[in-house]
């Protein structure tokens, strides 16, 4: 909570030093205090962050409101650039990519918020994560700071912040991604929209067979709504919690709410922070929702699912087309068959392989298992048999909620046949060598589990833990050394050691080498950012941390996981203290001398 009050009291603290009318506060004061403005109304004007010196941004991402229509309902979230998903944004490793975000997102009461902040807070407030980019360390102020007391970085509305993310000339070509990342409001803004598609252009894209095939975007995203509680909205679903409300997925019906102190709501609320479970939720496909749940009260785990109508990808018999899917949903793991066609695998995590993985087709099984935040990119050879294939998300029961099958998209064979190849050789890509057994300093282990009833976190009723420690903005317990190779074992215990379901494992700033999954290795040499842990399973990766310092972060890419505690700080340092510990034997000897 004092850390907390810390944060707040900087962020005052930046307002002030911008030099103009801050709301006026102190480090004694409530921590939520300065956001008691009114909810709905007009951005405040609040002084917009001083702009850096020749900063000329490439692109500007606004986060603001959007009223849309899906399936019908006319529903309020919150987007980039009025768009979902956000913009593109295409760009080419050694590039600087400056980015502005602009938070046009209205004020919003926090005032029942006591501080704790790993209860979701501060949903006006956000910042920007690159996804999947080996860029410096961009989650706390200043940007690339080894500062271990930094505080993470929070826009407020009507403030912006300048991004030049500088791209390493070696930055494998591919698709990767951006969303907030604000502990406290990522899930909450991440599942009303906010996220967008980031690809990498490069020698890939030159191959001939690639370069002749028509390139598709699966940018797939949820968006979790409530009933509004506006009295009189001109839209009937959002998710904008009122009276800091908790959603009871166990709830006998929809008016049983209680406050984030545990109390009945006042009225009853029919919106509330939740840790997955929504009132409604649509699965979308580049901003089209394929599929409905609709929460139920009478089997709280099994949302009602329907089915909508998918969009149809038409190609011709024999001819080949390049589908890169990213996973942007807040918590789904989805294993994905494309139905009847080998599925030839190029990239995971924008990491492409030096040849196709050709994933054969199998009745029932996956071909590729999207963690959330992961991406694949592959090719496929329409079949010679004209039809309709789907794109599908099998089931799967490895989560807290049923997770049933999906369509995706569907792949429509017709017209006239044609011939077109599958590349034999990709080009290598560079920046993450192979990482030998006596490269590694260190090993470690980090276990992900969770419990419940909530004994840490009572306020949110669970705890989602990394080793038995609930998030902590100004903790560290990680340090590890540039230019060094560690061993890390991510842990996801049996039900009976808080093994409550699969937690995808994602680190920002360097991508890692998967050593093995469950004890199996993998047949090709896999590196990711994000993975899959299953539950009673382990995951042995490695890494190298080249180039950048900082503080950053690895948390659970369950969004609200990652929200009510399931991260870790960890601290890149410039050098090994065995370095430090030879130079000042060096300068006592020339002190002697
Ligand atoms: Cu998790």
């Amino acid at each position: 909570m004092k850390n907390v009050s810390r944060r707040n009291f900087m962020a005052l603290a930046a307002g002030a030093a911008a030099g103009a009318a801050a709301p006026k506060g102190n480090a004694q004061q409530h921590p939520a205090e300065h956001h008691m403005s009114k909810p709905m109304e007009e951005a405040a004007p609040l002084p917009l962050q001083a702009n850096e010196e020749h900063f000329v941004p490439e692109i500007t991402l606004e986060a603001k409101w959007k009223i849309m229509t899906i399936d019908g309902h006319k529903v309020k979230v919150r987007a980039y650039n009025d768009t979902i998903p956000g913009p593109l944004i295409k760009t080419k490793a050694g590039k600087t990519l400056n980015i502005r975000v602009k938070n046009l997102l209205t004020p919003y009461d926090s005032k029942d918020w006591g501080g704790d902040m790993n209860v979701p807070h501060l949903l006006d407030h956000t910042n920007l994560h690159l996804h999947g980019l080996d860029v410096a360390p961009h989650i706390f102020e200043p940007l690339g700071t080894c500062d271990v007391t930094a505080a993470m970085i929070s826009i407020a509305p009507g403030e912006y912040k300048d991004y030049p993310f500088v791209i390493p000339p070696d930055q494998s070509p591919g698709l990767n991604w951006y969303h907030p990342h604000a502990h406290g409001s990522t899930a909450v803004q991440a599942v009303s929209g906010m996220a967008g598609g980031l690809v990498i252009l490069g020698a890939i894209d030159e191959v001939p067979e690639i370069k002749a095939a028509k390139d598709h975007y699966l940018v797939l995203q949820d968006i979790g709504l409530f009933k509004t509680d506006e009295p009189h909205a001109d839209y009937s679903e959002s998710y904008e919690p009122k009276q800091n409300a908790i959603w009871q997925t166990f709830a006998k019906n929809s008016s049983e709410s209680v406050t984030i102190d545990g109390q009945p709501t006042k009225p009853p609320q029919s919106c509330g922070f939740t840790t997955g479970d929504y009132h409604l939720r649509y699965y979308m496909v580049n901003g089209n929702p394929y599929f409905r749940e609709e929460h139920s009260f009478e089997t709280p785990t099994s949302p009602k699912a329907k089915q909508l109508t998918p969009p149809v990808f038409k190609m011709r018999p024999g001819e080949v087309a390049r589908f890169r899917m990213l996973n942007g949903c807040s918590d789904l793991m989805m294993p994905i068959q494309v139905e009847g066609h080998t599925m030839y695998l190029l990239a995971m995590d924008g990491n492409n392989f030096d040849h196709p993985w050709p994933k054969e087709y199998v009745n029932n099984a996956s071909q590729v298992v999207l963690a959330p935040a992961n991406r694949a990119e592959f090719l496929i050879k329409a079949s010679e048999k004209p039809g309709k294939y789907q794109i599908l998300q099998l089931a799967q029961n490895a989560q807290f909620l049923e997770a049933p099958q999906k369509t995706i998209a569907v792949i429509e064979v017709e017209g006239e046949p044609t011939d077109m190849k599958i590349p034999h050789d990709l080009p290598p890509i560079t920046r993450d060598a192979p990482i030998r057994p006596d490269e590694i300093v260190r090993k470690r282990k980090f276990i992900f589990s969770g419990r419940f009833p909530g004994e840490k976190n009572p306020v949110v009723g669970i705890d989602f833990m990394i080793n038995n420690q609930l998030y902590d903005e100004f903790a560290v317990p990680t340090t590890v050394y540039l230019n060094t190779c560690e061993e890390w074992t991510i842990e996801v215990p049996d039900s009976a050691r808080g093994g409550t379901e699969g937690h995808p494992f994602h680190i920002h700033v360097n991508d890692f080498e998967i050593v093995s999954v469950a004890g199996i290795e993998p047949p090709h040499r896999l590196i990711q950012d994000t993975i899959w842990v299953a539950q009673d399973t382990a995951t042995v990766i490695r890494m190298r941390f080249k180039e950048w310092t900082g503080k950053s972060v690895f948390h659970c890419h369950i969004l609200p996981h990652e929200d009510t505690g399931m991260m870790q700080n960890f601290l890149i340092l410039p050098e090994h203290p065995k370095h430090h510990h030879q130079r000042t034997i060096e300068s006592l000897g020339e002190k002697n001398g």
